[in-house]
């Protein structure tokens, strides 16, 4: 293919090299539209990572950041998980080195603290070895109903999303004090300009936004919990979105027939994930042809795992109704 191929003719290559070396590709809604067009499925972190275990073909393309990855390898050790850029990391996962919160947990046990270690899955496996439970924006607050009052709760790495769940759960907790740096910019003043300008607008807003954001939005919910939100409107309505930019393409495509507004960050109006843009359709189609890079398994995989199943995998079961009912 000369340098001059277009994404269209690269896109093709990819779909050849699919059914070529037997490869599915999980895309997730932070990547930019082009790459979520061609993936055979999109999704959240937790509807990935449960669809990454259905996969029948040997190979998973996984265009998401490193630890999105290093769960799909995980959970399905026995598959080839190939990521288009291993440097896309993640703001929150390098706030959260496994040293330094295995330090703190010791620091908290030598104090006489009885506490259970919930960790966002936005962390690398090493962090997540050393956890109880593992949470994704999707299913948080069910998590944190499992963990056993007797237990406080260290809530790493995202201290935003920690003291929302705190809030709505009720929970006292001990956050870590990590964040992302896209949810971290958002300008309020930008927000209230832009409410004013569409005062009939609905806001929603990721959880790992702070509280200033979160107070002036009609909704706080994860990806997966947006497109289900807007998908309840039936007129054509005005959304104010508060999460990466490339979430407005999957809501677009979803429910059309609304028109979405990124509310812009402090410094620009994109809030666009810089590692999430390191995946590119030439990096997707180049990882097909060379089989790397790969995520391959490390000793902390093993604990990582039995977290990451407990946790996202297996939901308790929803209680039986008495008999006669
Ligand atoms: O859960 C995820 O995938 C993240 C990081 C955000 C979201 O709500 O999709």
């Amino acid at each position: 293919m000369s340098a001059t191929a277009t994404h269209h003719d690269i896109a093709e290559e990819i779909r050849d090299l699919k059914k070529k070396i037997d490869a599915v590709i999980l895309a997730h809604y932070y990547q930019e539209g082009e790459i979520q067009e061609l993936a055979d499925i999109t999704g959240d972190s937790l509807k990935l990572a449960r669809e990454a275990t259905k996969v029948k073909a040997s190979t998973i393309v996984f265009c998401g950041v490193h630890f999105m990855a290093e769960t799909a390898k995980i959970l399905n050790p026995e598959k080839r998980v190939l990521l288009p850029d291993l440097e896309a990391g993640c703001s929150l996962a390098d706030s959260c080195p496994a040293d330094k919160l295995g330090r703190y947990q010791e620091m908290l046990r030598i104090n006489g603290r009885k506490f259970q270690t919930v960790t966002y899955i936005n962390s690398t496996a090493a962090t997540k070895a050393l956890s109880d439970w593992i949470v994704t924006s999707g299913n948080a607050e069910e998590v944190i109903r499992r963990v056993p009052a007797e237990f406080e709760i260290l809530f790493a790495p995202d201290y935003h999303l920690g003291q929302y769940l705190s809030e709505v759960t009720g929970r006292k907790m001990i956050l870590w004090n990590g964040s992302c740096m896209v949810h971290e910019i958002f300008s309020v003043q930008d927000l209230l300009k832009l409410k004013k300008q569409k005062p009939h607008a609905h806001t929603i807003a990721h959880p790992e936004c702070p509280a200033n954001i979160r107070e002036h939005s009609d909704f706080i919910g994860g990806t997966e919990a947006m497109v289900k939100y807007v998908g309840k409107f039936a007129e054509p309505t005005d959304f104010l979105v508060a999460t990466e930019a490339n979430m407005m393409w999957q809501l677009q495509s979803k429910h059309p027939q609304h028109r979405y507004h990124p509310v812009p960050g402090v410094t620009c109006a994109c809030n666009k994930c810089p590692h999430m843009a390191r995946n590119t359709l030439e990096k997707i189609r180049d990882c097909m042809v060379n089989g790397h890079p790969e995520i391959t398994w490390q000793p902390e995989f093993d604990r990582a795992k039995e977290v990451l199943t407990r946790s996202l995998l297996n939901p308790p079961p929803v209680a039986a109704h008495p008999a006669g009912d």
